[in-house]
């Protein structure tokens, strides 16, 4: 197959296929829409798959110009195994540049006994923050983990995804900017976001024409145009 994604791009694409985490059909999404296709990060679920993806995350931060940072923060649940996974990645590829960097996720119910408390891992207090998390399509999971950041003290300097959905939250329309979400939350936030793949590189890369042509149509409904 040929491919317009660089090799490690399609090579994520095709085992993410595989492995059933990148799906088609017809879904519902947190946002309401109706989406012609899903992506379950919850799947990587076994040794290997865990390994790509955090693999995936952690060549995403070392190839690209990430501010420094001191502490991954995975909101619950999905981002527990990814930020730790990444900050174990980082740490077999640089150990001498990622040796003091820590991680830290939230507890979705506040625990009354033991060390008490929502908060697992390194403190975030006055620390350079990165969210690792999974999908974004209209930023409400991001601005519940910025939340956390702020009330814990931390600064935010950057977030990485493994899906950029591309989608605008409100349509222009409907009075939107035309903005995606990510781009409104670089803005907003002044952090850049990173991602592993988007909705483009999904459209590049996927060889099956039918499914192609079900997320044009929904990229021209639903995405910010560059
Ligand atoms: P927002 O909070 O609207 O940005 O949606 C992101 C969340 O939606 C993710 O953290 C997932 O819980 C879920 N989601 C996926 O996991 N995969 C998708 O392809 C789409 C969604 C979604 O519901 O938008």
């Amino acid at each position: 197959m040929t491919s317009a994604l660089p090799p490690y791009k399609q090579a994520f694409l095709e085992t993410c296929i595989k492995a059933q985490i990148l799906t088609f059909g017809e879904f519902t999404l947190k946002s309401g829409r109706k989406s012609p296709y899903f992506f379950q990060a919850g799947n990587f679920s076994s040794t290997h798959l865990l390994s790509a993806i955090t693999t995936a995350y952690a060549e995403t931060l070392t190839t690209n110009p990430v501010p420094e940072f001191d502490v991954l923060f995975g909101p619950a649940y999905k981002g527990i195994p990814l930020a730790s996974g990444t900050a174990l990645k980082l740490y077999e590829l640089a150990p001498e540049k990622y040796a003091h960097v820590g991680y830290a996720f939230n507890r979705k119910e506040a625990k009354a006994h033991g060390e008490g408390g929502n908060m697992v891992g390194m403190s975030m207090k006055g620390k350079r923050v990165l969210v690792v998390d999974d999908v974004m399509t209209a930023g409400t999971a991001m601005r519940e983990a910025v939340e956390i950041i702020k009330r814990e003290g931390g600064v935010l300097v950057g977030v990485v995804v493994c899906l950029d959905r591309m989608e605008m939250k409100v349509l222009p329309e409907e009075g939107g900017s035309g903005l995606s979400t990510v781009q409104e939350i670089e803005r907003e936030l002044e952090v850049p976001v990173y991602s592993i793949l988007t909705l483009d590189d999904l459209i590049s890369g996927v060889d099956d024409q039918e499914k192609v042509a079900k997320m044009e149509e929904y990229r021209k409904v639903y995405a910010a145009k560059k």
